[in-house]
């Protein structure tokens, strides 16, 4: 198994985020990339390579285009309203019963009115590390496209939270969106996409929420007591086309191995049923009992048990990380995921 990475993904650092209501010191950081590049290399999985470059093509298909120049641009707006503060947090939102047809021309108005939350600074090479995220995902897809039968894409900042034209969750560009949809555009009939991160992938959920030809399963935090919220329920089945194609696991806070399994083994079935061409696992290891932000319980040995479950799935398969704060065991538990996979996959390489 091959893992894509670009260390121009390291230069989005925030240092400080908003949450629960204060500022705190920033939860993703570099160093998550690092410490799981580290161990990817000593577990000698496969080669390590560089995303290829892309045009913006396949990020515009995912996200509109007004939101993309947002991102591109915003360091110069910025700038040019003479701000100089090196970490930035939106703080008004077009909430229920605000106008949503006018975008702003000042800053603050246009950081609201893209985002979802106050937790994700953005700075100056934003745009550059969430752009080589999305390209390490599209290379991974690429990797698949090309007949290798899994690979790893060691995306940061992670992807899940970001919708069509809205950031928040540590999340700006949706890489396994733009992979999926990638795949899709390059002829691959069906995708899943397996969402085990401990947050609901709402992003995901809703660029795909009326589409019968990307399946979306996530396994997470109750949205009544977790963030994101606002989004996850067990009853939002999926609308129009889309009808019956999305599922959603809420579990209780506390959550361990045998509950979280038997979410898996229901989430497997509709997998089975769907027989997708290709599986994209948006691969989070904030479900770790350590993880600081985070209240399910599982161990280390359970990320292997996740990776052979999805092995026995039995289809060319996509790894794209999303979270995981424990960063002293974050290597460990991503490449246990991994090993757990390769070990028990029967087909290809
Ligand atoms: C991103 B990913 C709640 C704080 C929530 C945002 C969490 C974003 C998680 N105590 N802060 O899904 O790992
Ligand atoms: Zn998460």
């Amino acid at each position: 198994m091959k893992t894509i990475f670009s260390p121009d993904q390291l230069l989005h650092a925030p240092t400080k985020e908003i949450s629960d209501g204060k500022l705190v010191p920033a939860n993703e950081i570099p160093s998550r990339a690092e410490i799981v590049l580290e161990h990817i290399k000593k577990a000698q999985f496969g080669e390590v390579l560089a995303p290829n470059d892309f045009s913006l093509d396949p990020i515009l298909k995912v996200h509109d285009a007004d939101y993309v120049t947002f991102l591109l641009d915003f360091w110069q707006l910025w700038l040019a309203e003479g701000r100089t503060e090196e970490e930035v947090f939106p703080f008004v939102w077009p909430v229920h019963g605000l106008r949503h047809d006018i975008v702003p021309d000042q800053i603050d108005g246009k950081l609201g009115f893209y985002s979802f939350d106050a937790g994700t600074p953005m700075g100056a090479h934003t745009w550059t590390a969430a752009r080589k995220s999305a390209e390490t995902a599209l290379t991974g897809a690429d990797l698949l496209l090309s007949g290798d039968n899994s690979a790893f894409a060691l995306c940061r900042p992670p992807g899940h939270h970001a919708h069509r034209r809205l950031y928040g969750g540590y999340c700006f560009l949706n890489n396994a969106a733009i992979a999926a949809q990638h795949l899709r555009d390059q002829g691959v009939g069906k995708v899943t996409i397996f969402d085990v991160d401990y947050h609901h992938g709402n992003g995901t959920q809703a660029i795909f929420y009326d589409r019968a030809d990307v399946q979306f399963l996530s396994i997470h935090a109750d949205p009544k007591v977790e963030f994101p919220y606002y989004l996850g329920h067990a009853n939002e089945r999926g609308l129009k086309e889309g009808a019956g194609y999305n599922h959603n696991y809420p579990l209780p806070h506390g959550t361990s191995w045998v509950e979280w399994a038997e979410a898996m083994e229901d989430a497997c079935r509709s997998i089975e049923k769907f027989a997708p061409d290709v599986i994209i696992v948006s691969l989070g290891m904030d479900l770790y009992e350590k993880d600081p932000i985070s209240k399910f319980k599982l161990k280390t040995d359970d990320f292997s048990r996740i990776g052979a479950r999805i092995a026995r799935l039995g289809k060319p398969t996509l790894f794209v990380m999303e979270g995981g704060y424990a960063v002293g065991d974050l290597g460990t538990n991503c490449t246990k995921a991994l090993s757990g996979y390769l070990d028990t996959v029967t087909v290809g390489s």
